[in-house]
C-alpha cells in the first residue's frame, strides 16, 4: 500500500527533550515541593523504561518507599508534582534551550509539499507538544500535523499499542498507509504492535536498546553537513533521509 502518512514521536525523536527538558523539569518539581528525590542523568535513564511522568514518578515512589506511596494521598502528590513538573518543563521549552534534532524540519516540510499527511503520537501531555512546536516552528508548528495523539487520551501509554490505534482511527488510515519514526524499544513495540512499520533515529538514551524489528535503525535523520548512519535490510547505511527515502524503506516493506 502506498506511503501515505508519516506518523511521528515527540520526545527523542522530534527532539532531545529528555535530559535537558523533562529530567531537569521532574528535579525542580521535586525541589519545588521540598522533597530530597534528584534523579541523575544515570539513574533517569533507567527510569526512562517506565514511559509517562505521571507513571514514572509512582514507579520511582513504589521503589524507594512502597508504603507511602501506596497510601490514599500519593495519587494525588504524583498528581501535584507532574503539574509541577510540566509548568517548569513549558518554562524551559520558552527559554529556547531545546531545538529540533537535525534533518526533522526538512523532512517534515518536503512531506507537507509532497502531500503525505502528519500526526503526532507520544506519551508526553499534550501541552509540551504543542509548545515544543511553537517554539521552534513557530505559528505554523502545530498545523503542521493533522492528528496529534498524546498524554492520557488513552488509557495505556506506550509500549502499548493504543496511541497508535488511536491516531490511525483519527486519520482514517489502515496502518500499512503509515510510517512511525520513533526513538525507543518502547516507542517501536508500541508502533509495530499497532501494525505499522517503524523507521527508529535512536536519541542520548536509547542508543543501546533493543529496538527489534524495523525498517531501518539509525543515529538520525541526517543533513547537508552530517550523514545518519546505521542499517538497513541488515546492511548498513549512510546518507540523508529524505522522503524519497522513506518511501522506498516503507515500499520495500511490503514486498
Ligand atoms: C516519552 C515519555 C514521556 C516524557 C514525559 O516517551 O516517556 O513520559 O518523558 O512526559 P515516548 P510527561 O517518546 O515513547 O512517547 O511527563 O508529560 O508524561
Ligand atoms: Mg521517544
Amino acid at each position: 500500500m502506498r506511503l501515505q502518512a508519516l506518523v511521528w514521536d515527540i520526545d527523542g525523536t522530534l527532539a532531545e527533550t529528555e535530559e535537558p527538558g523533562h529530567r531537569i523539569a521532574f528535579n525542580r518539581a521535586f525541589e519545588e515541593l521540598g522533597l530530597s528525590w534528584r534523579w541523575d542523568s544515570a539513574l533517569y535513564g533507567e527510569l526512562l523504561r517506565v514511559t509517562g511522568g505521571k507513571e514514572r514518578l509512582l514507579a520511582w515512589w513504589l521503589r524507594i518507599d512502597p508504603q507511602a506511596a501506596a497510601a490514599p494521598a500519593a495519587a494525588a502528590t504524583v498528581r501535584r508534582l507532574h503539574e509541577l513538573k510540566t509548568a517548569h518543563y513549558l518554562a524551559l521549552l520558552d527559554s529556547g534551550g531545546i531545538a529540533l534534532r537535525p534533518g526533522v524540519q526538512r523532512v517534515l516540510e518536503e512531506a507537507g509539499a509532497q502531500g503525505l499527511r502528519l500526526a503526532i503520537a507520544t506519551t508526553t501531555t499534550l501541552d509540551n507538544v504543542t509548545r515544543l512546536l511553537d517554539v521552534t516552528l513557530g505559528a505554523k508548528g502545530a498545523g503542521m500535523f493533522e492528528v496529534i495523539g498524546a498524554g492520557d487520551v488513552v488509557p495505556h501509554k506506550k509500549p502499548a499499542p493504543d496511541i497508535y490505534h488511536w491516531v490511525l482511527q483519527q486519520l482514517a488510515l489502515p496502518a500499512e498507509a503509515c510510517l512511525a519514526i520513533e526513538d525507543s524499544a518502547a516507542g517501536a513495540r508500541a508502533a509495530r504492535s499497532a501494525g505499522l512499520p517503524v523507521i527508529v533515529t535512536r536519541s542520548r538514551y536509547t542508543a543501546g536498546e533493543g529496538v527489534g524489528a524495523v525498517l531501518a535503525d539509525l543515529d538520525g535523520l541526517g543533513d547537508a553537513t552530517t550523514a545518519a548512519r546505521g542499517t538497513t535490510a541488515g546492511q548498513a547505511w549512510a546518507g540523508v533521509v529524505g522522503v524519497d527515502v522513506l518511501r522506498a524503506w516503507h515500499g520495500a516493506a511490503r514486498r
